[in-house]
């Protein structure tokens, strides 16, 4: 078996020539070979929505083996809010490397983990005194989140939403909500995990913030109870079940009820934090301080890293040694995650996502003025999608949104299809993304729509 058969991996990061580019076909043949060996080699379970060679990335484009250039507009699932590559983060992560790349936090800790949450802790939601707590990926932060929210309450029920997303372990697989192909034939899975309805304005018959949380709260009450519950626990965009925007006011009543009835308000801002929403935190929209907030993706550039933050009652409720891992807060992270976080404030990038979202939503609501089969655009910031509808019945359209996605892929742009449908096309840029780049990759988008 040959090795290495692809060309010497070139330098990535914004310096990269800013363009779309296709040399050959997506896949090109050097693509395929590792998409081959993929499958020779890597569980067929572990899927990819392209089928090409990863080389560099940087800005907004993503370079394969083959020397084709694509645009980005995932941003590897809303991780690379700075772009891949980042300078700042490239120049902390190298000298952290040179110092030293491990001890484990709870072993011998170092100074990157405590200013990691001392950062969390003044740009979260709030000004509560607040604790955090480092780990490694968004479900693992999620696990943690409701564990601490348990051992403070003395309670044992979750409550989660129609369509959530929390993670794949076995947790946070009872709290999403999407059967295939997140949780068919994996179970068992967690007990004491209950589902609430959700407002979804788009199929909810036009239900108000008040109403669907009375709802939501009725539901809970009636087939929970308060006195079982430790924790609500919802994204205040839902990323996975298909960007979902609450109507105005859901998320502050059910803050309300949780604070009014003993139960922690937990907010997964896995995919909505950092940046990516045009505020640090998509909770800020509307006002709500979550009791404990979690975040992971966009936190660090690209590596590993996540963290619970929150109040520090509840925080510090477990007991010593009770909360750890072998590598939360690995120092390479935390150097990362320190290196993006002045990024986002530096160069404005809060600001960029708001810029971002402006050219999104304008270009996709002209599209959908034009095309009923775009039932809905929604989304904030950096985070926005489309719906794809049977226009005469509002039936969810996931082989139009299959084939919009493949055709834009075919044609160097990377799209991610997500909703509980499969019918909703997301747009999450990276924040250092070019408007020209965006907007050629949008009106490849459209073309897509319109060869369908
Ligand atoms: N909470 C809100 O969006 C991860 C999933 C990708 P991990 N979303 C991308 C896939 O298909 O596995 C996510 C999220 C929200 C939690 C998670 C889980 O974060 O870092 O993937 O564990």
């Amino acid at each position: 078996m040959t090795l290495v058969d692809t060309p010497a991996t070139m330098t990535g990061g914004p310096s990269l020539a800013q363009e779309r580019r296709l040399v050959t076909a997506i896949p090109g043949p050097r693509s395929q070979e590792l998409i081959a060996r993929k499958a020779a080699a890597v569980a067929s379970g572990v899927g990819h929505t392209l089928p090409i060679s990863v080389v560099s990335a940087g800005g907004g484009v993503i370079v394969d083996a083959d020397g084709n250039s694509l645009i980005d507009l995932g941003s590897g699932i809303a991780v690379t809010g700075v772009g891949n590559s980042a300078p700042r983060v490239v120049e902390a992560v190298t000298a952290q490397l040179n110092s030293f790349t491990h001890t484990c936090f709870t072993v011998s800790p170092y100074e990157g983990y405590v200013a990691v949450a001392e950062k969390l802790n003044e740009l979260t939601p709030g000004d509560h005194v607040k604790r955090t707590a480092l780990f490694n990926s968004g479900a693992e932060a999620v696990e943690n989140a409701v564990k601490i929210a348990r051992h403070y309450t003395k309670k044992q029920a979750v409550v989660a939403f129609d369509h959530a997303y929390h993670g794949r372990t076995n947790l946070t697989m009872g709290l999403t909500a999407k059967n295939i192909p997140y949780k068919s034939g994996f179970g068992p899975f967690a007990s004491e995990v209950y589902r609430a309805p959700l407002s979804y304005p788009f199929r909810d018959g036009g239900l108000s913030g008040a109403e669907a949380a009375a709802r939501a709260i009725s539901v809970i009450e009636k087939q929970v109870g308060a006195e079982n519950l430790a924790a609500i626990i919802i994204e205040p965009i839902q990323g996975e079940g298909g960007f979902i925007v609450p109507a105005q006011g859901f998320l502050p009543a059910l803050v309300e009820w949780a604070a009014a009835n003993d139960v922690v308000f937990i907010a997964d801002e896995v995919q909505t934090g950092f940046a990516r929403t045009g505020a640090w935190f998509a909770s800020e929209h509307e006002g709500i301080v979550p009791d404990l907030v979690v975040a992971a993706k966009g936190i660090a550039g690209g590596l590993p890293l996540s963290a619970v933050t929150g109040r520090a009652e509840i925080m510090d409720s477990a007991m010593a040694g009770g909360l750890g891992g072998t590598y939360g807060g690995n120092p390479l992270a935390c150097a990362a995650a320190l290196a993006t976080i002045e990024t986002y404030e530096e160069d404005g990038l809060i600001e960029r996502a708001r810029e971002i979202g402006a050219v999104l939503i304008g270009r996709l609501n002209a599209l959908r003025t034009a095309d009923p089969r775009i039932g809905d655009v929604r989304g904030r910031g950096a985070m926005v999608a489309i719906e794809l509808v049977d226009p005469a019945t509002g039936a969810p359209d996931a082989a139009l949104t299959n084939a919009v996605a493949k055709y834009a892929h075919a044609n160097g742009v990377v799209v991610l299809t997500c909703g509980t449908y499969g019918n909703v096309i997301r747009f999450l840029p990276p924040l250092t993304i070019s408007d020209e780049l965006l907007i050629d990759g949008l009106s490849v988008v459209a073309e897509g729509l319109k060869n369908a």
